[in-house]
């Protein structure tokens, strides 16, 4: 068996930032974990670089003090995933058949429809339609809304994290929930019934406010509806539930299994969307599944480009293997982070496969990575019409 000799931490910025664990061992045979936190990266390296060197994840989550919470969770994903990926290529395997081999063809994927207005928003999941996707996101402007969460001013490419300091975003509920039901109801009858529609409410919403987004939207019939409010407060997604039959997602700000204990054991959601980087690796993130099976809750991976390749082909492999997987979300890379991170996955017919390479399938050129330095971004923050920080 291969030695482990040092681990380095590679913190690269090909248009936006990425924090990659590199494990070697004495065979030339190396592994890549994934260890970027959106806004929070250099916190994660610091985490890495100088607290963790061990190589066994029970040991890291249990033998720590400070248990839990993103930045430790990330850290711990890293070590996870490389050592996944190292098992995986002595094996001479790609990762998915050591965790149980292919339960499907492909990973449907969704992608991410936007646009400063509804018919914006229709052209673009048009675009996703004849390129065979078979799931699209759709995130609209709001009327008297200056400017969005989600929705990107390029074509393909969307980076929430745009400024050196936090940008200030305009919210109004209101507006809001009069403008989805609308951009739903002309979706449904433009795109047709065959193509699965979802909805990102990013935390915005109390459960009564979901409940009643989620009854507006029944008649178009969506895959979910995401984050409809925070979930700190677990016990309020009963609320949604005792008025909508809408589906919902949520947990890609989840880090742990008891971040959503309540939200699965009582049924109260129907995808669970914690991913490997920041739900403690592959290992974590299976226990999450297997509880979530029992009780009639599927897989839904978060997939924005703050996951960086690594992660991506990481949850491709877990997707292709567990019983009880939904859907992926892909939103593509740029051509320079792909570029900095080769990869074996490819998109054909709506459905993403992690490749047949030993491990998990993305290398990363350390040269490339070296071109582009850390730079400083935040994600927005929301504010009320009148000023007020907004509170959800
Ligand atoms: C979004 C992301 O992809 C999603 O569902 O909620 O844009 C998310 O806000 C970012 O990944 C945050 O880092
Ligand atoms: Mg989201």
């Amino acid at each position: 068996m291969p030695i482990i000799t040092g681990a380095k931490v590679v913190v690269t910025c090909p248009g936006r930032n990425f924090v990659t664990l590199k494990i070697e061992t004495d065979q030339g045979l190396y592994g890549l974990g994934d260890a970027t936190l959106n806004g929070r990266e250099l916190a994660v390296a610091s985490y890495l670089q100088d607290h963790v060197i061990e190589d066994i994840w029970q040991f890291l989550y249990r033998g720590a003090y400070w248990r839990r919470g993103p930045v430790t969770m990330s850290a711990i994903a890293a070590v996870d995933t490389a050592l996944w990926d190292i098992k995986a290529k002595i094996a001479g395997l790609p990762l998915y058949q050591l965790l149980g081999g292919a339960s499907r063809q492909g990973v449907m994927v969704y992608g991410h429809a936007n646009g400063a207005d509804i018919d914006a928003t229709i052209d673009s999941a048009r675009d996703y339609q004849q390129q065979g996707y078979r799931a699209i996101r759709l995130q609209s402007g709001v009327p008297g809304l200056a400017s969005a969460y989600g929705v990107s001013k390029d074509k393909y490419f969307y980076e929430p994290a745009d400024g050196d300091l936090p940008r200030e975003n305009q919210w109004s509920t209101e507006r809001y929930l009069r403008s989805v039901p609308e951009l739903f109801e002309r979706a449904r009858a433009i795109l047709g019934d065959d193509v699965h529609l979802l909805h990102d409410a990013h935390h915005r919403l109390s459960p009564i406010e979901a409940g009643r987004l989620g009854r507006d939207l029944e008649p178009y019939r969506p895959f979910w509806l995401e984050d409809p409010t925070p979930a700190e407060n677990q016990a309020g997604f009963r609320i949604i539930r005792q008025h909508t039959t809408t589906p919902i997602a949520v947990g890609e700000v989840f880090n742990s299994i008891w971040d959503c204990k309540q939200l699965i054991e009582d049924q109260l959601i129907d995808y669970i969307r914690t991913t490997v980087v920041h739900a403690g690796g592959i290992t974590h993130l299976r226990r999450i599944a297997d509880f979530a099976a029992l009780h009639d809750v599927r897989t839904g991976c978060h997939g924005a480009t703050d996951l960086s390749p690594v992660c991506m082909g990481a949850a491709l492999h877990f997707d292709l293997s567990v019983p009880n997987f939904g859907v992926q979300e892909y939103m593509r890379h740029t051509p320079e982070t792909d570029a900095v991170f080769p990869h074996a996955y490819s998109f054909a017919d709506g459905y993403l496969h992690p490749g047949e390479e030993p491990g998990i399938g993305v290398d990363i050129d350390e040269a490339a990575a070296a071109k582009y330095p850390y730079r400083r971004a935040y994600l927005p923050v929301n504010r009320l019409e009148d000023g007020t920080m907004f509170n959800w």
